[in-house]
């Protein structure tokens, strides 16, 4: 049986103004998915949501010891054989911390070891980062993904795709004071943290504060909190006093929601095991589309001087592709398959099931079509001004997809307007 999730109206409009708050909301199961729908999604605004959440998640009650600390033989028994991808928190690799694989297995052993001494300076530490459990350990049940994040489609389409061997389903675990650098989430998306064991501490910022931690060249700072942001002549727009930030500590099963766009620094404060999503849906598609034209402007800046050469537009795309992980072409097979997903759920040909357990209403289905709609319609013109619209789509299917969104939405404001 699935479940329905549905929003109240097929439209919601933002006052921007009501959109960074005063404080991080802490909020519990009561709230409904059209209010977290409306006032999180679409206002774009951060929340912590309470540890009922995930009480039910089996990796809770296996992962966990009863003093608190990690299942080392659990884990080590669950997923010793697999490889992991490490981060050394010590030493910084280009504004991010230098990465390697390691087995299970050799991690976990470290750890245990780590622990064995105390936490020695003298040893590395070591955070297990951006490990895609799920996709690895498919028949392992981890945990499930709560209602209110249950619209997203970056994970609909890498699910639906497995031969692209790829999502945005994560877990993290390390021992105490492991930490991620200032950064903005891949794509601008959201997303979502819960944490299974441990606690971590969370500086967040909202969009353009991070405007404070620019130096002379633009580059971001690596560490939010160093000393060197001092330097007024390394960075001269970081001013403590007028650097909007929420510092927030999330406990044991409470489960964070970090808007598209906010920056955010994050540590773990004792021995942490997290899960994360990365996500986008019809709330944030218009922040990840409008990341992607800057992104793009950015590399035909870089190489401006050689316009004149053959092919320049489909350089910049294939440059666009590996500095940022995605081009034009891509995203738009990304917002056409969920295009269509929602347009043949509504001729009812056929039924869009997230999470192998969700399927969504009516509203839910014309407010994503709406989206869609805007970013096709943008994407067509922006691709044909840059001239890379043929190579995108051969035989002109966005335009043909746009087309049959708009005569499908022109029929429902018709039914509207004629059923009482
Ligand atoms: O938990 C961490 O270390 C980083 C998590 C993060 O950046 C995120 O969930 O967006
Ligand atoms: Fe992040």
């Amino acid at each position: 049986m699935s479940t329905l999730v549905e929003i109240d109206s097929s439209s919601y409009s933002v006052d921007e103004n009501s959109c960074v708050p005063d404080a991080i909301e802490r909020i519990d199961s009561t709230v409904t998915y059209d209010e977290f729908f409306s006032k999180h999604l679409v206002c774009n605004r951060p929340c912590v949501i309470g540890l009922q959440a995930t009480e039910n998640w089996p990796c809770r009650r296996e992962w966990v010891l009863s003093n608190g600390a990690p299942n080392f033989e659990v884990l080590r028994t669950l997923f010793g054989r697999s490889v992991v991808p490490v981060a050394d928190c010590n030493r910084k690799f280009y504004n991010s911390q230098f990465k390697n694989d390691m087995s299970m297995e050799s991690y976990l052993e470290y750890w245990v070891d780590y622990r064995r001494n105390c936490y020695a300076k003298s040893m590395p530490l070591l955070y297990l980062k951006d490990w895609h459990c799920v996709k690895n350990f498919p028949e392992v049940l981890i945990y499930e993904v709560p209602q209110y994040f249950v619209s997203d489609w970056l994970n609909e389409y890498y699910i639906a795709h497995p031969e692209l061997g790829d999502d945005y389903m994560f877990v993290y675990m390390g021992p105490k004071e492991t930490w991620t650098p200032l950064h903005a989430d891949v794509f601008t998306s959201y997303s979502w943290s819960a944490n299974i064991v441990g606690r971590k501490r969370w500086l967040l910022f909202p969009p353009h504060e991070e405007n404070h931690f620019r130096d002379l060249y633009g580059q971001l700072a690596y560490d939010a909190v160093s000393e060197e942001l001092n330097d007024h002549t390394r960075y001269k727009m970081y001013d403590s006093k007028k650097l909007k930030c929420f510092d927030i500590i999330q406990e044991i099963g409470e489960i964070i929601f970090v808007p598209s766009g906010w920056h955010h620094q994050v540590w773990n404060l004792e021995d942490t095991i997290s899960i994360n999503h990365n996500w986008i849906n019809g709330c944030n598609i218009a922040n990840v589309w409008s990341t992607l034209k800057k992104e793009m402007r950015s590399v035909m800046k870089e190489v401006d001087d050689c316009r004149d050469m053959k092919n320049w537009n489909e350089h910049c795309q294939l440059m666009l592709k590996s500095s940022y992980g995605m081009d034009y072409k891509q995203f738009l097979e990304f917002i056409s398959f969920i295009a269509k997903n929602r347009l043949h759920a509504m001729m009812k040909k056929s039924q869009v099931v997230s999470f192998n357990k969700y399927r969504f209403g009516r509203n839910h289905c014309l407010f994503d079509l709406r989206a869609l709609k805007t970013i096709l319609e943008d994407i067509i013109t922006d691709a044909q001004d840059l001239s890379v619209y043929k190579l995108m789509c051969e035989n002109d299917e966005a335009c043909v997809l746009l087309k049959d969104i708009t005569t499908f939405l022109e029929s429902c404001n018709i039914e509207n307007v004629v059923s009482p």
